[in-house]
């Protein structure tokens, strides 16, 4: 059995001798011309932001607070009530947030979180409307089925496809057999209705032995997910064991190979598998070995770093760096780092045209990116 020890493993620069043949990526090149200011500090482990209409945002902290950042930049004192219970253990809590794309109209606020107890658990997406400081009409809209032990392996992000209905990405809770089990959620990108409704032109929505809301299967822990601002195509980042860290581009009832095959191996470097590709199982747009411990993912549209525009970037928790992955049309023709002094758990776009990241520290931050 896998157990993940990503929050363990060395810095960059320290990795202990590997004892399995780890292909390694190499360094890739400075990202040059920018520098990280504070917006706000004082956030423990935080692990989403969602801006709103006017231009405040929405912080969630791992241990099941939701903290109101003003527009000009003011962390209120006062958590947002209203919260769902979750589950803080180990990597559960409660973990992603997004406002709906209209919640000028609507007012829904959508949040992933691990829910149970240490024993018994499961990740939960529910949502409930924001105003003023409070949460009210809270409706939970998915469990995953069935309940699974242990602290590991969540997930978990949340996007929207803009056809009325939303995806989420769903960890394996380190046991790997999960991810092929197709009666099963765990391991899986997962789709429903805005409401909580089955979506019912899912890939095995048919399939008797399959769960209906399986979108794609075989991931590890996806803890990155980005749709592409032109495209509409989606992008899921996955930690891998020991290397191995994925980006991989989501299709309908695709299986992504997890533990099937991989580029990554076990903690204490033995095979993970023999494979790395097998037919039928789609093979990663990039592989990263050491792994980068792939967290917050976010295409770059704005217009403050114009040569960034289009370009992926990928937060790393272990390497304390956000990778810049450059497109050029959908192709990937190369790759930089942003190094940070702190482990980087969320990127994503402002409305002002900026890119932000949350640092995974009990007195985690919010960075903007701003040239230098
Ligand atoms: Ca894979």
């Amino acid at each position: 059995m896998l157990v993940s020890t990503v929050c363990s493993l060395p810095v960059f620069g320290q990795l202990a001798p590997l004892e399995g043949p780890v292909p390694p990526t190499g360094e890739t090149p400075a990202a040059e011309g920018w520098k990280p200011v504070t917006v706000v500090s004082g956030l423990e482990h935080p692990w989403a932001i969602t801006w709103l209409p006017d231009g405040s945002a929405l912080i969630t902290e791992r241990a099941g607070r939701v903290r109101v950042l003003s527009a000009d930049g003011k962390l209120a004192e006062e958590p947002v009530s209203g919260v769902p219970e979750v589950l803080e253990h180990r990597q559960g809590g409660l973990l992603d947030i997004v406002a709906h794309p209209d919640f000028a109209e609507n007012g829904w606020v959508y949040m992933t979180y691990s829910h149970g107890t240490p024993r018994k658990n499961h990740t939960r997406v529910a949502r409930a409307k924001y105003a003023d400081g409070a949460f009210t009409d809270l409706e939970v809209l998915f469990t995953t089925e069935p309940a699974k032990s242990g602290g590991f392996h969540f997930g978990s992000r949340i996007v929207f496809l803009g056809d009325g209905s939303l995806l989420f990405s769903v960890g394996e809770g380190a046991m790997a057999d999960p991810a092929q089990d197709m009666g099963q959620h765990w391991g899986k990108i997962l789709r429903i209705m805005e409401d909580g409704s089955p979506a019912t032109d899912n890939p095995f929505h048919a399939r008797i032995d399959a769960q209906q809301e399986i979108w794609s299967y075989g991931h590890r822990n996806p803890q990155g997910m980005a749709v592409h601002p032109e495209t509409g195509k989606v992008y899921a980042t996955e930690h891998g064991p020991r290397g191995g860290d994925e980006l991989n581009l989501i299709e309908p009832g695709k299986n992504y190979g997890w533990p099937v095959i991989t580029y990554g191996y076990n903690y204490n470097g033995t095979k993970v598998s023999d494979k790395t590709s097998a037919p039928g199982m789609e093979q990663p747009l990039v592989n990263w070995t050491p792994s980068i411990a792939a967290s917050g993912l976010a295409f770059y549209t704005g217009d403050v770093f114009p040569e960034w525009k289009g370009d992926l970037f990928a937060g790393g928790l272990v390497l304390k760096q956000v990778r810049r992955v450059k497109f050029e049309g959908e192709r990937i023709v190369g790759e930089e780092t942003l190094q940070f002094d702190e482990r980087i758990r969320d990127v994503r776009m402002g409305p002002d045209g900026f890119l932000y990241v949350l640092t995974d520290e009990r007195n985690g931050k919010l960075l903007r990116i701003e040239p230098d």
